[in-house]
């Protein structure tokens, strides 16, 4: 197959040339495509080429990857991953109640009930919003990972613009053509296995990503390690539950690549993903070089009860205090806070200095969404083991800048599950009164 599509891409920059050249014959005997294979889909404005300098994307406007000649582009080799035979790379989305879906690419099936909405943007960012059917608006939100110069993060909105709830469903593919040995690489998918998330994977990067298709691997499912060399990708389906109307959900993808094995999961841990694909060269399938390309998925984070200051409701904060802010994130019967990382956990960006586990306080309900002083607990103890963990004080005051006496302020905390219980990010966030003292 990938021969055919090869010269079907030569023939078709061959009839580009020959129009641009104005050979005179071409109106009546110019070179035909050669087999039934869609020619690249023509996108004539607002599709972009974004760079941080050491990958860079081709973004269509309808928010897959493949434009004018870039797919991923991995600077510091100059090695092409994407837009090498087939132009294999799409996005699909989903409601599986209504049956509705729609996909973009160029040759995993072109594009099916996808509409532009929008597209704008910049040397290394871009933004595309389109819709669904009248069913989903999909926002991809390309831009440079702070984290890492290896990734480009993209910021993925799945809004249910309909009038009833919605059985929300993404898919995104993409075949790995690795340079130097194109057509003939190694693939590695890891965090399938414990990522709810996560309906199905395999190494079939060819497939139409409309996500309520059914699926044909070429030899490996699930999680695999260096399964190959042979011409092959990625796929994944993700299913997001039910999303009421006007709902949303937001996953964070990114495309990147590395010089070696080793910086390329160096990256992936940067960014908290815990889903990925990585595509490697035939000859170091073990040390990745010269280029490893990644794919690579970070869930919706998962809510958790989080509490300041536990037993006491309002919390005040004093920024003169030079000693410790006690945090607890509270154990539930869904939450064992063994689970949790915490070397990963930060508050308003701030690591802890300490943690332990005690049964020091009792879930406030609702966990996100509070900005009242007042929605809180002065109860302690439940019966469930909590994770409580101290902070440097003056480190997270400095962290929330300037602050006035009396002003409300709702913290946030982040951090990610252990590798072992899927590495999936957790949030939550309490709120405080300042109170100089
Ligand atoms: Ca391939
Ligand atoms: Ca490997
Ligand atoms: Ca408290
Ligand atoms: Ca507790």
């Amino acid at each position: 197959m990938k021969h055919r599509i090869l010269l079907s891409n030569m023939m078709l920059t061959l009839v580009l040339l020959l129009s641009l050249v104005g050979t005179a014959s071409a109106d009546d005997e110019g070179p035909h495509p050669m087999n039934a294979n869609p020619p690249p889909v023509d996108v004539p404005s607002g599709s972009a080429i974004i760079s941080n300098g050491t990958v860079s994307l081709g973004v269509d406007s309808l928010g897959h990857v493949n434009f004018a000649g870039t797919g991923l582009l991995y600077l510091p080799t100059g090695g092409e991953v994407l837009w090498v035979g087939c132009f294999c790379e799409g996005w699909g989305a989903a409601d599986a109640i209504s049956g509705t879906q729609g996909w973009s690419s160029i040759h995993n099936g072109g594009i099916f009930n996808v509409a532009l909405v929008s597209f704008t943007s910049t040397a290394s960012t871009a933004t595309s919003v389109t819709t669904v059917g009248s069913i989903l608006r999909v926002t991809h939100d390309y831009h440079p990972s702070p984290a890492t110069q290896f990734l480009y993060e993209i910021d993925v909105t799945l809004d249910n613009i309909s009038g009833a709830p919605v059985d929300m469903r993404y898919t995104r593919d993409q075949d790995w053509d690795v340079p130097p040995s194109p057509f003939y690489e190694f693939v590695t998918i890891q965090g399938t296995a414990t990522e709810p998330t996560v309906l199905y994977a395999d190494n079939n990067g060819f497939q139409t990503p409309g996500p309520l298709f059914g699926r044909g691997s070429l030899g490996a499912v699930g999680d695999f390690v260096d399964f190959g060399p042979t011409d092959h990708g990625s796929l994944f389906d993700f299913g997001f539950g039910i999303v009421p109307a006007g709902g949303s959900v937001q996953f964070k993808i990114f495309y990147g690549a590395a010089g070696n094995e080793a910086n390329a999961l160096g990256a992936i841990a940067a960014v908290g993903a815990n889903v990925y694909s990585l595509g490697q060269y035939s000859g170091d399938p073990t040390g990745g070089t010269p280029n490893t390309f990644i794919f690579a998925y970070r869930s919706p984070p998962s809510p958790v009860p989080v509490d300041i200051r536990p037993g006491s409701c309002p919390n005040p904060m004093n920024p003169k205090d030079k000693g410790v802010l006690p945090v607890a994130i509270a154990g539930t019967a869904d939450l064992d806070v063994t689970q949790i990382d915490p070397a990963t956990i930060r508050l308003e960006g701030v690591a802890p200095l300490r943690w332990s586990y005690q049964d020091v306080a009792t879930p406030y309900e609702p966990y996100t969404g509070k900005a009242d002083p007042y929605q809180c607990t002065t109860a302690g103890w439940d019966g469930w083991l909590d994770l409580s963990l101290k902070f440097n004080n003056q480190a997270v005051v400095a962290a929330l800048g300037p602050v006035a006496n009396g002003e409300v302020r709702v913290l946030t905390l982040t951090g990610n599950l252990k590798a072992e219980y899927s590495g999936r990010p957790i949030y939550g966030e309490d709120v405080v009164i300042i109170r100089y003292r």
